[in-house]
C-alpha cells in the first residue's frame, strides 16, 4: 500500500476514531479487577471510625475463626519488617498501618486476607478494635494554635506546620499595594474535593517466593515511579527493582488520584510476600471516597491592585493549605505549591507576591492532584475571580478589562513576575472568538433589560493560562528522579510497528494519538502502529501520565524517535537509489529524488531493506528510543464564557450556554481533544456547583457516598460548545501543548463569575464554590429579594 497524504495514514490533525474504544465499548477492557490468578486471595481493610484515637487493642480471634479467613495483618506485624511506614511520591512519609494511633477517619487499621472477597468482608466485620478517641484537629485555621496536639512527632515536628513557600517580590508588592489607586480584596476558599473516578483503586500483588519476584498489577498513573518506590520501601525484604514488575493495564479514570501510593497497595504486597500467594485488593466506592485521592482545600486571601481606569498592576495572595495527616504530594519547590506561580494569569503586570503555608490536620492525606490540583486550578480561580472583582469595582466590562490587560502576542516568550517563562500565547483572539460565538454584546444588553425587571442573569468569563508538561528535569523530579519521558519504536520488517511509552493512559486515548504522531513523522499508517504502555518490564522508563505531560514529554519523545528512524530511512534510500542523501526529499511515506519523483522508495520498502539489504557498516534493524527532556513547560490557554439564569424565587441556577475556546497548540486529534474538553468541563462544573467533602467537628466525613457527594452527570451538564485557536508551542517538536486539564481549570471560575455577576447588582462580590441553589437562596433572602422567609 502506498500512502502519501497525512489524512490517509491518520497523521496529525485528523479525528481518527480511538483504537482503544473497540474493547471499551464492548465491555472488553482489561481492568485490574478482571484479573484472576490461580490461588488468588482477597484482602479487605478494617478502617477507623475515629479521626484521632489511640488503638488500645486489636482482637482478631473471632475473624480468624471464620472459615476462609487466613490472616489478619496489623501495623505491629508490618513493623517487624519495617514496612509500617512508607514515603509518599513527593517526599513526605505515611503510615501503612498504625501501630498505636489512628490519625484520620477511615484510616486503614488492619487487613483481613481470605479465600473469597465476601469472606474477607465478614472478617473485617468480626475484628474487634478498642479505641480511645481523642479530640482531632479538623479546622486548618486552628492547627497552629497553642495547645493543639502535634500530629507528626515522627517527623520531628514541634507544631503542625508542614511548609512555607513563597514566590515573587514581597517588598515591591507591599509598596505597590500601599500606593495603589484601587485595591480589591476577597477571601477565596476552594474546598476539599475528590476525583471520584469510575474505577476505584486496587491491585493484585503476585509474589513468587521461588524467584523472589513480584508482579504488581495495579491502578497507577506512574508505573515506573511506583516500581522504584516499591524497591525503596521493600528492598530490604528482598524486593529489588529488577525483580519487581508493575503492570497498569486499563484504567477507569485516574484524574490525579492514581498517582500516589496508597497503604492498600503496600499491605497487599506484604500479604502476598508473607503468604506466598497472589492477593487482590479492590476498594469499594465508600472507601475510595473516604480514604484517598483528596485534592484542594486552599483558603486564599487574594488582592489585586490597579489604576482607576483598570490597568492591573500587582497581585498578592496568601494561602493556608490543609493537607490532612500526610502531604500526599508535598514538595513546595515542585508541584503542589510551585505550580501556583501561574496565579498571575494571562495579564501583563510587573509585580506579584504569593505565600503559602500548609498544615497537618486529622483528615485523610490531602494535596493530591486532581485535574489539576498541582495548584493550577486554585491559582486560576484566584486570579479570574479577582479580575471580575476589579471589573465590578471600577465599573468596567469584564471582557474589556481582560482585553486591555492581556499579555500581547509579541511579548512571548513572556517572563511572569513569579518566574515562569510562558512559551507562546495569543489571548485576545481566543476571548474574541468566544464572545462572537456567544453573542457577548447582545447578552450584556439583555442582562441590562432583565435587571430592570428584577430578573437574574449573569455572564462569566475565564481567560486562563495553564502550565503543563513537567520536566524540564532541571526543575522537576519525583524522589530525585528527573522528569523526562520516553518512547521506543520498533518497526518490523513488514513495515508494521510497536511503540512503547513511559506514560500511562487512563482514558486519554494514547493508543490512538501516539500512533498518529509516529504516522505523521514516519509515514507508517497509524492503524499499523501498536501502542503499549504500563508494563515496566517492556516500556522504557518514564514518569507517567499526569500534569497533562504526556503530549509535551512522551509525545515529543515519539516525534524525536520517529525522526531518528526517518534519518536512518534516508540513508537507506540514498543507498538504494544511488544518490546522495541531500538529493532526497521526504513526502509523508516516501523519499524521492529531487526533480525525479518517479525515483522513490516507500517507508515500507526502506524498513524492509533495513533488515534485508542495508548499506555496509549500518546497524541492521529499525528501532529507536528517545528520552525527551523538555526545555520548558507548555502553557496552553483558553477563554470560556458562561451564561446563567437564576430563578429569583428558588435560587436555582441554570447554565444557559457555555462556550469554551481552547488553545493547545498543534492539535494531534481534534476529536480526542474535544472529548477531553467535554469531560473536563463537566469535571469543572462539579466543584463549581456540586462537590465538596464535608467533615463534622469530630472529623467524620459526612458525605462519603455517591448518595450525598454530588457528582454531576450528563443530566446536570449543559450543552458544552467548544472551539479552538492554534498557537503552536515553539519548543515542542510538533508544536503541541497539553490539554487534558485545561477545561477543569478554566470552567469553575467561568461558572462562579457568571453566578456572582447575576447577583452583583445586589452587592454580592464573591461566593465560594460550590455555589449551590441553597447558597444563592440564602443570599436572595438576605438581600430582600425573597421576602418573609428565614434563611436556612
Ligand atoms: N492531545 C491532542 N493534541 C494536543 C494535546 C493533547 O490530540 N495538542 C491528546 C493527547 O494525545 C491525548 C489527550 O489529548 O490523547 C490528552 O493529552 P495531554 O493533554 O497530553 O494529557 P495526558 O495524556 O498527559 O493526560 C493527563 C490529563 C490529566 S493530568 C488528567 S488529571 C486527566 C486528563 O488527562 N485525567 C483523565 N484527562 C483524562 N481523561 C480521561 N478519560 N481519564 C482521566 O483519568
Ligand atoms: Cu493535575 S491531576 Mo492529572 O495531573 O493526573
Amino acid at each position: 500500500m502506498f500512502c502519501n497524504t497525512s489524512k490517509e495514514i491518520g497523521g496529525l490533525g485528523h479525528g481518527l476514531k480511538r483504537k482503544e474504544d473497540a474493547r471499551f465499548i464492548q465491555g472488553k477492557g482489561h481492568y485490574v479487577d478482571d484479573i484472576k490468578l490461580p490461588g488468588m486471595l482477597y484482602m479487605d481493610i478494617v478502617r477507623s471510625p475515629y479521626a484521632y484515637a489511640k488503638i488500645l487493642n486489636i482482637d482478631a480471634s473471632k475473624a480468624l475463626e471464620i472459615p476462609g479467613v487466613l490472616a489478619v495483618i496489623t501495623g505491629r506485624d508490618l513493623e517487624k519488617y519495617n514496612l509500617h511506614w512508607m514515603p509518599t511520591l513527593m517526599s513526605d512519609t505515611q503510615m501503612v498501618l498504625p501501630t498505636d494511633t489512628v490519625m484520620y477517619y477511615a484510616q486503614e487499621v488492619c487487613a483481613v486476607i481470605a479465600t473469597e472477597r465476601y469472606i474477607a468482608a465478614d472478617g473485617v466485620a468480626a475484628v474487634e478494635v478498642e479505641y480511645e478517641p481523642m479530640k482531632p484537629i479538623v479546622d486548618a485555621h486552628k492547627a497552629l494554635d497553642p495547645g493543639m496536639p502535634i500530629l507528626r512527632p515522627d517527623k520531628g515536628k514541634t507544631d503542625n506546620h508542614i511548609w512555607h513557600w513563597e514566590a515573587g517580590d514581597r517588598e515591591a508588592t507591599d509598596k505597590l499595594f500601599a500606593n495603589a489607586e484601587v485595591v480589591v480584596k476577597e477571601q477565596v476558599y476552594i474546598p476539599r474535593i475528590h476525583v471520584a473516578s469510575i474505577e476505584t483503586c486496587g491491585c493484585v500483588a503476585d509474589f513468587d517466593p521461588i524467584e523472589a519476584h513480584l508482579t504488581m498489577y495495579m491502578t497507577t498513573q506512574a508505573p515506573h515511579a511506583i516500581r522504584t518506590v516499591i524497591a525503596l520501601v521493600a528492598g530490604h525484604v528482598g524486593l529489588s527493582e529488577e525483580k519487581v514488575r508493575v503492570i497498569a493495564s486499563d484504567i477507569g479514570g485516574g484524574f490525579g488520584g492514581k498517582v500516589p501510593v496508597y497503604p492498600g497497595y503496600v499491605i497487599a504486597i506484604a500479604a502476598s510476600v508473607l503468604i506466598g500467594k497472589p492477593v487482590k485488593w479492590i476498594e469499594d466506592r465508600m472507601e475510595n471516597l473516604q480514604a484517598d485521592s483528596f485534592a484542594r482545600d486552599y483558603d486564599m486571601t487574594c488582592e489585586l491592585a490597579a489604576t482607576k481606569d483598570g490597568k492591573i498592576q500587582g497581585l498578592r495572595i496568601k494561602t493556608l493549605a490543609d493537607h490532612g495527616y500526610t502531604d500526599a504530594a508535598a514538595n513546595p519547590s515542585k508541584y503542589p505549591a510551585g505550580m501556583f506561580s501561574i496565579c498571575t494569569g494571562s495579564y501583563d503586570y510587573g509585580v506579584a507576591f504569593t505565600e503559602m503555608d500548609a498544615v497537618y490536620t486529622n483528615k485523610p492525606p490531602g494535596g493530591v492532584a486532581y485535574r489539576c490540583s498541582f495548584r493550577v486550578t486554585e491559582a486560576v480561580h484566584a486570579i479570574e475571580r479577582m479580575v471580575d472583582r476589579l471589573a465590578l469595582e471600577i465599573g468596567k466590562d469584564s471582557a474589556q478589562l481582560r482585553m486591555e490587560n492581556f499579555i500581547k502576542k509579541e511579548q512571548f516568550p513572556y517572563h511572569s513576575p513569579l518566574g515562569w517563562e510562558y512559551d507562546s500565547g495569543d489571548y485576545g483572539p481566543a476571548l474574541q472568538k468566544a464572545m462572537d460565538i456567544i453573542g457577548y454584546d447582545e447578552l450584556r444588553k439583555e442582562q441590562a433589560e432583565k435587571r430592570k425587571n428584577g430578573e437574574l442573569m449573569g455572564i462569566g468569563i475565564c481567560s486562563f493560562t495553564e502550565v503543563v508538561g513537567a520536566g524540564p528535569s532541571k526543575d522537576f523530579d519525583i524522589l530525585g528522579i528527573k522528569m523526562f519521558d520516553s518512547a521506543e519504536i520498533r518497526v518490523h520488517p513488514t513495515g508494521k510497528a510497536i511503540a512503547r511509552f513511559g506514560t500511562k493512559s487512563q482514558g486519554q486515548g494514547h493508543e490512538t494519538t501516539y500512533a498518529q504522531i509516529i504516522a505523521q513523522e514516519l509515514g507508517i499508517p497509524a492503524e499499523h502502529i501498536h501502542i503499549e504502555e504500563g508494563d515496566t518490564d517492556t516500556a522504557p522508563y518514564g514518569l507517567g501520565t499526569y500534569a497533562s505531560r504526556s503530549t509535551p514529554t512522551a509525545g515529543a519523545a515519539a516525534a524525536v524517535a520517529a525522526r531518528k528512524l526517518r534519518d536512518k530511512a534516508r540513508k537507506i534510500a540514498a543507498y538504494l537509489l544511488e544518490v546522495s542523501e541531500e538529493d532526497l526529499e521526504w513526502e509523508v511515506g516516501k523519499f524521492f529524488v529531487k526533480g525525479a519523483p518517479e525515483k522513490s522508495k516507500t517507508i515500507q520498502e526502506l524498513v524492509f531493506a533495513a533488515y534485508t539489504n542495508h548499506p555496509q557498516g549500518m546497524e541492521a534493524g529499525f528501532e529507536a528510543t528517545h528520552y525527551y527532556d523538555p526545555p520548558n513547560l507548555t502553557f496552553p490557554f483558553g477563554s470560556y464564557i458562561c451564561v446563567v439564569d437564576i430563578d429569583k424565587e428558588t435560587g436555582s441556577i441554570k447554565i444557559r450556554r457555555f462556550v469554551a475556546i481552547d488553545d493547545c497548540g498543534t492539535i494531534i486529534n481534534p476529536m480526542i481533544v474535544e472529548g477531553q474538553i467535554h469531560g473536563g468541563l463537566t469535571q469543572g462544573l462539579a466543584p463549581a456547583m456540586f462537590e465538596e467533602l464535608i467533615y463534622d467537628e469530630d472529623g467524620n466525613m459526612l458525605n462519603g457516598s455517591f448518595m450525598d457527594y454530588l457528582v454531576p452527570t450528563s443530566v446536570e451538564s449543559p450543552k458544552w460548545e467548544t472551539g479552538h485557536t492554534i498557537t503552536p508551542c515553539p519548543h515542542h517538536p510538533i508544536g503541541a501543548k497539553g490539554v487534558g486539564e485545561s477545561p477543569t481549570v478554566g470552567a469553575p471560575p467561568a461558572i462562579a463569575n457568571a453566578i456572582i455577576d447575576a447577583l452583583s447588582h445586589l452587592g454580592v462580590t464573591h461566593i465560594d464554590i460550590p455555589i449551590t441553589p441553597l447558597k444563592v437562596w440564602n443570599i436572595l433572602v438576605e438581600k430582600g429579594v425573597i421576602e418573609a422567609v428565614e434563611a436556612v
